[in-house]
């Protein structure tokens, strides 16, 4: 990425270039939310599917661009292209493959009921006028019990043992890439009340681990500076 484009901030930029997990510069584009709690139009303009996160890359030499969508995809072609020591990877082919499995199972297993979740939980406090409201509430009550609470449990417990059975961490007793996406999710997850950290324990100090790196506290004050509440 072209050095030239980074923002200047200089509440972190003193420690940035040392903590970053692969020392890597890039610059955060934050795209707002709409009253309705989607993504802007503009961001249609970066990619035609309009979701976030995008990954924008240019090659400092040939000044080819790319636009990369899909965190797990996003995550694995950074894992490929930028992580040669293998410091978010693995030496080992069997724990490597185990944490591709986790770029997959974050979007395809755990996202899911998590978003379920968040959805019957806009319906319960939406603007309704009764008696409908009562009606739209006792369905999202039904779908949540049928549904999406009882798989929110099944992928916790889940994630529980696995860092439990790993010595604190996804994959190997140590971070990778599994870990760093995987926090999202569960931090989401936790601060919206659809899994308690009380009942999962070692997810709870995974997570409250991850949050004392360098690498986290940076990007999180860059999402702050732009207002958005981490
Ligand atoms: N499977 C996609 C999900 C992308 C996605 O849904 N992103 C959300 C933000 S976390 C978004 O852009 N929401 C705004 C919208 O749907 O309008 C990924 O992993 O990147």
């Amino acid at each position: 990425m072209d050095n030239s484009s980074v923002l200047e901030h200089p509440v972190w930029m003193e420690i940035e270039q040392e903590s970053y997990q692969l020392k890597l510069d890039y610059e955060l584009i934050p795209y707002k939310r709409d009253a309705g709690f989607r993504a802007p139009d503009e961001l249609k303009k970066v990619h035609s599917l309009g979701r976030s996160p995008l990954l924008e890359l240019e090659d400092r030499e040939t000044g080819k661009k790319k636009i990369l969508a899909e965190s797990g995809y996003i995550f694995q072609y950074v894992l490929n292209h930028f992580d040669k020591t293998k410091s978010l990877g693995n030496e080992d082919s069997d724990k490597s493959e185990e944490i591709q499995y986790y770029l997959h199972y974050v979007e395809g297993s755990l996202q899911p009921p998590l978003l379920i979740e968040l959805l019957l939980s806009m319906v319960q406090t939406a603007a309704i006028p009764f008696p409908f409201s009562y009606i739209t509430r006792k369905v999202a009550e039904k779908i949540g019990e049928k549904y999406s609470r009882g798989e929110v449990k099944n992928q916790f417990d889940f994630i529980e043992s696995q860092i439990s059975k790993n010595c604190g961490y996804l994959v190997d007793g140590k971070l990778s890439a599994a870990d760093i996406l995987m926090s999202f999710p569960v931090d989401s997850a936790f601060k919206r009340q659809f899994a308690d950290p009380k009942q999962y324990t070692a997810t709870d100090k995974w997570l409250k681990n991850l949050k004392t790196l360098d690498s986290y506290k940076i990007s999180k004050n860059k999402a702050e500076a732009y207002g958005e509440e981490c």
